[in-house]
Order: structure tokens, then sequence, then C-alpha cells
């Protein structure tokens, strides 16, 4: 075996990758990344053992979060930038150490490497199957991807200068309590458990951040035709990129088009004003490598999903930022002020030809919880009346599995008096079906983004107030989720700590779920997997 990751629902055979990532992960990323995540759990033991003030700790909170977003499915493929990071991570490492005069740290608080070759000899030997017993290191890697999810969100609330210092003191505590022996199942299920309270507090962060500067969703129609003009791509989930792009590029003769999950960006109050921003192209990320051949020109990856790229020509129109990476592809990288230059993408463009259409026409959403509280009284009233009998909860991550036409049967085939609640970008499965309205409620509605999963919980909260009920359970809300990577980690845990039950999590179960902490999750969450659908549409409307 020469590498092992199974973080991520593709992961061969469903117990893990062990050659090269079906993702197209290689071996010596995947060591890198293994090496980049014990590398931060050494500097997570001197802050927590040197006792120091989180808040005095701005690059080492910042280069931590970094760190744990870049080894998120999809987001780094670059060999030197992850070699880089441990690099950087370890100086503040050792910094921190002499400051603090600590000595008598573990492995991970000592280590020294130079070249790549000493990184992926000491990967080896730290990676995931250093932990024996099959049941801890599932309890553990469960949590690591947990935080993983937690950091990308709050990653990017720190872009938009939004901070939360518990989150930091507790995203240590946890890598730390990671690599302690004497935590045995039950102390590392409720680590799970708080490991999802400070997701909820990272996607409230984030959600905070996004809406006070950019307004809260509202419902929009997005035009997913093009017109004819050269135009820029802009994929993954930041939207301080996108502002800095849209600023770049207006008055320009560039377009801009947001791809897969920079779809939500249209909904925000603040982006409407940019005339240059024209409408999303394409569908999921999986869908990429034909779609990137049609669009034509410059695409920028923000964040997580980036499909290896199959020719040269594409590999040379994509460009990366922040915790994104693929080698052969130019880095943007931001000024100590958070700005980033994009005239070499701006560039390429005008010289590009405009996108080829692929579909046209448009679809709907902005139902985060602003906007769905707005509609509360109409949502109430159809609930009572009995136009809607139940909402499905079908948020999550799509991919390429010919399993997940499972959840566009399942949208059809659910009855018209129910409706279907979404974010993140499960909802390319279903999103252009003409499945009607109840009474002018459509019966999809987006919330936006993965993180604004956080938008579907205050929705299910906010009705539990309204029908006063003690149970948020007891509503008529069923949860149908699909997953893929560590962000759909960070929601189902924070799902779980907000007390829901009986989630189905499809198209299958993590490979990293041993067969003791499923059966903990199935017994103590009532969590399912998913069979057919006609099985599972009368289980949930039994
Ligand atoms: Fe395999 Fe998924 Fe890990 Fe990639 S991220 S190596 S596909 S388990
Ligand atoms: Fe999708 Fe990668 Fe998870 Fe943010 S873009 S949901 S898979």
């Amino acid at each position: 075996m020469s590498m092992f990751c199974f973080q991520c629902q593709e992961t061969a055979k469903g117990t893990g990758c062990q050659v090269r990532g079906v993702c197209g992960k290689s071996e010596e990323v995947a060591k890198l990344q293994d090496l980049l995540i014990y590398s931060v759990k050494g500097l997570a033991e001197v802050v927590v053992k040197g006792k120091f003030d989180v808040k005095t700790l701005n690059q080492a909170n910042h280069e931590t979060l970094k760190s744990l977003f870049m080894t998120i499915t999809n987001a780094n493929f670059d060999e030197d930038a992850i070699e880089s990071q441990i690099t950087a991570v370890l100086a503040i490492r050792d910094g921190l150490k002499k400051e603090a005069g600590l000595s008598g740290l573990s492995d991970a608080g000592n280590f020294s490497v130079g070249d790549r070759v000493s990184m992926v000899e000491k990967a080896a030997a730290v990676g995931v199957l250093a932990t024996e017993n099959e049941d801890v290191r599932s309890l553990r890697e469960m949590i690591t991807y947990g935080l993983k999810g937690m950091a990308a969100y709050t990653h990017h609330a720190l872009n938009l200068g939004k901070e939360n210092f518990e989150i930091y003191s507790f995203i240590y505590e946890a890598l730390v309590a990671l690599r302690d022996n004497s935590l045995g199942a039950d102390e590392l299920v409720a680590l799970t458990m708080r490991t999802g309270e400070f997701g909820v507090a990272a996607m409230a962060l984030l959600d905070g951040a996004n809406t006070s500067k950019y307004g809260n969703p509202e419902i929009t129609s997005v035009n997913i035709g093009v017109r004819n003009k050269p135009a820029i791509l802009i994929s993954g989930h930041d939207l301080t990129d996108l502002e800095q792009l849209l600023e770049q590029t207006k008055g320009s003769s560039v377009d801009v088009y947001t791809h897969s999950e920079m779809l939500p960006a249209h909904y925000y109050p603040f982006f409407k004003k940019y005339e240059n921003f024209v409408g999303n192209y394409g569908n999921a990320w999986w869908k990429q490598l034909e779609e990137f051949a049609t669009f034509n020109g410059p695409i920028l990856f923000t964040t997580n999903c980036i499909v290896p790229p199959r020719s040269q020509e594409i590999q040379g129109r994509i460009f990366t930022s922040g915790a994104a990476g693929y080698p052969g592809c130019v880095h943007i990288v931001a000024d100590e002020n958070g700005k980033k230059d994009f005239s070499a993408v701006i560039a390429m463009a005008k010289k590009s030809k405009a996108p080829t259409e692929i579909e046209s026409g448009s679809i709907v959403g902005g139902f985060a919880h602003e906007q769905v509280f707005a509609l509360a009284d109409k949502v109430v009233d159809a609930v009572k009346s009995g136009a809607i009998k139940k909402f499905f909860v079908m948020a999550g991550c799509d991919g390429r599995m010919k399993s997940r036409e499972y959840y566009t049967e399942f949208a059809e085939k659910l009855p018209k008096d129910t409706v279907i609640l979404t974010a993140g970008c499960a909802k390319y499965r279903y999103n252009k079906l003409s499945l009607g309205d109840i009474g002018g409620i459509p019966r999809v509605l987006d919330a936006g983004q993965c993180n604004d999963s956080y938008s579907l919980a205050l929705i299910a909260l906010k009705l539990k107030e309204v029908f006063a009920l003690s149970d948020v359970n007891e509503l008529p809300i069923a949860y149908n989720i699909a997953w893929y990577e560590q962000k759909a980690v960070i929601v189902l845990l924070a799902l779980l700590f907000l007390g829901v039950k009986n989630i189905h999590l499809g198209p299958t179960l993590p490979g990293f779920l041993s067969a003791n902490v499923a059966k903990v999750l199935v017994e103590k969450f009532g969590i399912a997997g998913i069979g057919t659908v006609d099985d599972d549409m009368k289980i949930f409307l039994g």
C-alpha cells in the first residue's frame, strides 16, 4: 500500500484509496497532505501546552485554517504548495515553542523534515492508518473531516474580516485530542458532538459575514444561457474572490459567469449591481471536464472541487486562489491586505471566444433564512391547510457516481404536496426539473451553498417555534442528504448536534465509519443509508 485515504464518498471500493485517489490525488500529494495534518497537530500541541491566548496568534490561527482547508477533497493537488505549507506551519510551531520555552513535546511538536523525500518518508508513519484500533481511527477521522469542513467555512468568514476565537480554540483542542491515546470511544463520541456544535458556530459566523457584507439572499432568477461576449467562469465558494473579480472586470468587455457552488452568489443583492455578472454556466463540479471545453475562456477556482484537467489547453485556462491549487495552473496570491490581482485572468478572457451555449432558460433560488421568514405566513398557511404535507431536506454534495441518479428520481417521484429544501451542489440533480410550485411557493427552495445548510436549520427551528413543538423531529421534515466531501461531514455533525434524527445519508455511507461507529450512529441518531427510490418513498411518507 503506497497511500491511504478514505475521506470522501468516492473512495476506492468504498473502503480507501491505496494507490492513487479516485479524485486524481497522487500518492505524493496524499502523503504530503497527511504530513500537513500531522504538522498542524504539532502546532496545536504547542498552542495548547504553551497556554497561548489564541487572540494573539493571528498567523497560527490563519495558517491552521488554510492547512486543513487545503487537504479537503479536490481543493489542492499541488505538491509544491502543500510542501511550502508544511514548512510554514513548522516554522510557526517552532517560533511559538521557543517563545514559550516548551520542552517534552510529542513527536508532532518536535519533528523536522528537510527535502520532499524526507517529508514523504515521514508521512508514511503519520497517516490515517497510524491509529491501529479501527473504531478509534474511525472516530478520529470523522472528527478530523469535520474540522476540515469547519476550517473551510471559518476561512471564508476570515476573508470577510470575521473571526470567532472560540472556534480557533476548539480546533486546537480537538487536534490535540486526536493524538491523545487515553481517550476512548465515549470521549471521542462526545468530541464528535462538540465538533458539530462548533460546526454550527462556523456556519453562523460565515452566514453573518456573508449577509452583513452582501445582504440577505433574495428570490432570484438566474440565467443559465450565455451572451456573446468573452467571459470568465468562477467556481468554488469564496465570495470575496468574486467581489474582487467583478470590481476588476466592471465596465470591461468581459463577462463573469458562476459555476457549481458559486451559483448562489447571484442571490445576494450586492452582486446584482454588476452588469457583466450574467449567469451560471454548467452544473455540479464533476461535469467540468466537458463544460470547461465549451466555456472557451479562463476559469478561476476559489476552492474545491477541481477535477484534474484532461488537456493542456484547459489546464492552461485554469487559475486558482486561496486554498485551491493545481500543478501547472497559475495561482493568484493575495497581498497583505487580501487584495488579489486578476489581471492575468482578465487578459486571457479578452483573447478568448465567447462561451458556447449548452443550455438556456433560468433557474430560481435565494431561499435562505430571511427570505423564507419573509414568506413564513404563506408557508405556515400552506402547512396548516395541508397544501404542503412534508418538507424534504436534500442538501449536500453532488458527485459522479451513477447511483446518484437516485436523487433526480427521488425528486421527480415526490408527491406534489411536498417541498424540497436544498443547499450545496447536490441541488444540480433536480434544480432544472419542472417540479412546479404550491400556491406560488416553488417546490425546490435553494438556500445557497453547502454552508447555507445553516439556513435550513434556522428554518426548521423557526417552524418548530411557530408550531409550538418541543422537538425539531416532530416537524413534517425528512432529511435525505447526499454527501461527497468533508464540508458535508461538518454539516452532518452540525445537524446531529442540533438534535436532528433519522437522517438518510447517501449514496453510500462513509467508508471511514467502522462497523461499531456506524452502529452508534444508527442507534443513537437513527442514521440510515438509502435504498431504492420506491422503498425509501414508502419509509419517508409512511
Ligand atoms: Fe480517494 Fe476521496 Fe481521498 Fe481522493 S479524497 S484519495 S478519492 S478518498
Ligand atoms: Fe460540492 Fe465539491 Fe460538496 Fe459545497 S463543490 S458542496 S462537492
